[in-house]
């Protein structure tokens, strides 16, 4: 796909997920930089402005596609010419894509040493982090049972129930509206993360918070299974993670409720870190008050040269 079928494909949610659309978007600007014709410097970082853009507006809210997408074009404009650059955004984002698979099997190593046989864990929407979790753990022979989330409106709890399922894992799927009830027999919850924040704050799909303080009541452990690529550089600047908001009829079909109703469909929310018990990481389990340390550690003291 190229970089505008790949923009649609991430705005439609036909690639969804924060890490998948993360990959998508570094492969599709490999693909973009390999299929190039031309050999003028200039145009070439023009064009590959623009593709970034593109692929930047597809979805607002998991800082995971930016990080991909930069990682990506990382010190292009240090290359002398465009052979270089494709070259260098080639091996860039084999790189990204290579580094983030392995994160999400390391990070499913480390998550299931937290599970025990007899346990009883749930999750929300569809994480392939969060998943790597519970099936390594299931893998390792541990008796589990899991409680998922059917996630409305668009119900990705169906794509996780299947999974697991197929996997041979006790599944039982709950409506989002059952989380509080069902919380009482819960051990741990993992979810998946599509942005931390500098102050250690989760957000992911909208309802994850409920979850959060269902769990913090029944004193059931609540983990956050994230790639450190999830952490936002914008936040430590003071930027506000921007929450998006989708379509109406996602939630109600044309007609089906009075035109003065109001609908309003915010996909995530914002999980403060005081309900996160630990974010399981590729480089291991961290408290959310270790995230600024760690996000100014792999971006360098350098970084703070912009606003000084
Ligand atoms: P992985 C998803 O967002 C969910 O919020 C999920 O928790 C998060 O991405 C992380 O997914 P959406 O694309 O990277 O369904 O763990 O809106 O697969």
């Amino acid at each position: 796909m190229n970089v505008e079928q790949t923009a649609a494909a991430i705005k439609d949610m036909t690639i969804r997920g924060a890490g998948k659309i993360a990959r998508a978007g570094a492969s599709a600007l490999s693909d973009f930089a390999i299929g190039y014709k031309g050999n003028d410097r200039d145009s070439f970082l023009s064009d590959l402005d623009k593709a970034k853009n593109i692929l930047l507006e597809s979805r607002p809210t998991a800082v995971s596609l930016w990080n991909g997408v930069h990682a990506t074009i990382k010190g292009v404009e240090d290359m002398k010419d465009v052979g270089e650059m494709v070259a260098l955004i080639q091996s860039n984002a084999e790189t990204f894509i290579d580094n983030s698979n392995n994160a999400v099997r390391f990070i499913g190593e480390i998550g299931a040493k937290r599970i025990k046989s007899g346990d009883v864990i749930m999750t929300h929407c569809n994480s392939s982090v969060a998943l790597s979790v519970i099936k390594t753990a299931f893998r390792q022979g541990k008796d589990i049972k899991v409680y998922a989330t059917e996630s409305r409106p668009w119900r990705q709890g169906i794509l996780t129930v299947t999974d697991l399922a197929n996997e041979g894992i006790d599944t039982t799927l709950i409506i989002d509206s059952a989380v509080r009830t069902v919380m009482k027999k819960v051990n741990e919850v993992f979810v998946g993360a599509d942005t931390i924040t500098s102050h250690g704050a989760l957000i992911n799909k909208v309802g994850t918070s409920q979850l959060a303080l269902a769990a913090n009541e029944a004193r059931a452990q609540f983990y956050v299974c994230s790639e450190t690529y999830k952490f936002s550089p914008m936040t430590l600047f003071g930027d506000r993670v921007t929450i998006e908001e989708r379509d109406i009829e996602e939630v109600v079909r044309k007609g089906e409720v009075p035109a003065s109703v109001k609908v309003f469909n915010p996909v995530f929310d914002s999980t403060p870190a005081k309900y996160i018990d630990a974010i399981i990481t590729e480089l291991g389990m961290m408290s959310p008050g270790s995230v600024y340390d760690v996000m100014v550690k792999q971006l360098g003291d350098k970084i703070f040269q912009k606003v000084i």
